[in-house]
């Protein structure tokens, strides 16, 4: 079972650089607007999740309303155990591999395995890597953030990750980050990591976006962006637009 995966890979063939939109399930009250709108300005799929997000019941029911208005996958990305829900396409099956903590490496997925396979949710293998080290994904994830001009550390991850059997690396700065990973380190790790490459945290502009995707990135998340800017549907088009481009 790889419908998801599949799908992303046809979108990567079609546009050759994509935009997963991140709706924090705590922060939106009329997601399915939001999921509409994203969907109609070019987002491939729609993250649902966050670090903090611990209500299951109502998680679930976000991602119904979202999938009642959109035919975008529907991917859970979790923070733990809490973000694993039934209704959803897949879920970004995350090793948060700077962990200092084994439960956020290898615990939380060993519990929540069974309720992936339950529900038949579609599981992405993904490393997950935060740089920097002052968000909630750094706090909660108990990670040892690796610094922004490190990109030689954020390489020895990624293939790690990669040796591991992972198909995706996700390069996270945090949701809300203050500034973004540098296209710099994309490039660093793209040269080494053969795999589906994710990078988020703190892209709020289309220049920056076109930046990471021309170092390597085929995956964009953009999620703050959604929530504090009444400008954000111009944004989002303009980021999807340049990275298409
Ligand atoms: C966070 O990478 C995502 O997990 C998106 O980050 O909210 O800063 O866009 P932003």
């Amino acid at each position: 079972m790889s419908r998801v995966e599949d799908y992303i890979k046809n979108e990567l063939k079609k546009h050759k650089k994509i935009c997963f939109a991140l709706l924090d399930s705590e922060n939106f009250h009329d997601i399915s607007d939001v999921a509409r709108k994203v969907e109609m300005l070019g987002a491939s799929a729609i993250l649902v999740g966050g670090s903090s997000a611990i209500d299951q019941i109502d998680l679930d029911k976000k991602v119904v309303s979202i999938k009642s208005t959109t035919s975008i996958p529907v991917i859970l990305f979790p923070g733990n155990v809490t973000g694993v829900c039934p209704n959803a396409d897949a879920i970004l099956f995350t090793s948060l591999l700077n962990s200092e903590d084994p439960y956020f490496i290898s615990g939380a997925q060993a519990l929540g395995a069974l309720l992936v396979k339950k529900y038949n949710i579609e599981p992405l293998p993904t490393g997950y890597i935060i740089i920097g080290d002052d968000t909630t994904a750094w706090f909660v994830g108990r990670a040892r953030g690796i610094p922004f001009e490190k990109s030689n550390i954020a390489i020895m991850y990624s293939l790690a990750a990669q040796y591991l059997g992972m198909r995706f690396v996700y390069l996270e700065a945090g949701s809300g980050a203050k500034k973004n990973i540098s296209s710099e380190m994309v490039s660093n790790v793209r040269k080494y990591y053969d795999g589906l490459l994710i990078v988020g945290g703190g892209i709020r502009d289309s220049t920056v976006a076109k930046e990471l995707v021309d170092a390597g990135a085929d995956i964009l998340v953009v999620g703050t962006l959604l929530e504090r800017d009444l400008l954000w549907e111009k944004k989002l088009a303009d980021i999807i637009s340049i990275i298409r481009s």
